[in-house]
């Protein structure tokens, strides 16, 4: 049961102006093709990963020898957050959440500026590489970010919606401007996925 890349839903050049044609072809089809084959290859390695989702792994990274923690948490890791990454984007789309979400952001935010203001700044002070997440824990939503690939499903918590801050994310379009790429990214965000998202968090 081989991972593989998901193909886009829409264009490479469906996001412009806010995401690059050039940039989705390198991220989708070059660094998300390369964590999903490193993943492959890793969980190839230790049998007792076999026939587990990319979810259930990294649910209990505890579960993987020693040896093959690291490339599995990097890989696995890399290639679930980019799946969902793609499909929480869209063309014509951001704007202010709709739906449930747009309830809870409400709730546990305030004002839609105020949580985007908290999300914006968790990818801005993010050292390095890695993601911004909102995430469904047992005490609500709550938004943080974490470095490289891990997922914050590792930590118990249920990806809702996320932003890669890699360089390679954004660098061509936006070079050192990490706040520019935040704030122009609130344009393509799906938010019939993200509802769908948080739904299935809810159970
Ligand atoms: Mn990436």
């Amino acid at each position: 049961m081989a991972f593989e890349v998901p193909a886009l839903t829409y264009a490479y050049e469906a996001l412009e102006p806010y995401i690059d044609a050039q940039t989705m072809h390198l991220h989708h089809d070059k660094h998300h093709q390369t964590y999903t084959d490193n993943a492959n290859a890793a969980v190839a390695k230790v049998p007792e990963l076999s026939g587990k989702s990319a979810e259930q792994i990294l649910e209990d990274l505890d579960a993987v020898p020693d040896a093959f923690r690291d490339a599995v948490r990097n890989n696995v890791g890399g290639f679930l957050n980019h799946s969902i990454f793609w499909s929480v984007m869209a063309p014509n789309a951001g704007g202010p959440p709709t739906g449930a979400i747009a309830e809870a952001i409400a709730k546990a935010y305030g004002d839609f500026s105020l949580f985007q203001e908290k999300f914006n700044d968790a990818g801005l002070k993010q050292f390095g590489s890695g993601w911004t997440w909102l995430v469904l824990s047992p005490g609500g939503l709550q938004v943080l970010s974490t470095g490289n690939q891990e997922s914050p499903l590792s930590m118990g918590l249920e990806p809702i919606l996320l932003n890669d801050v890699w360089e390679h994310a954004y660098y061509l379009k936006y070079q050192n401007r990490r706040a520019d790429y935040l704030a122009a990214w609130w344009n393509v965000i799906n938010w019939n996925e993200v509802n769908r998202r948080f739904s299935v968090a809810k159970g």
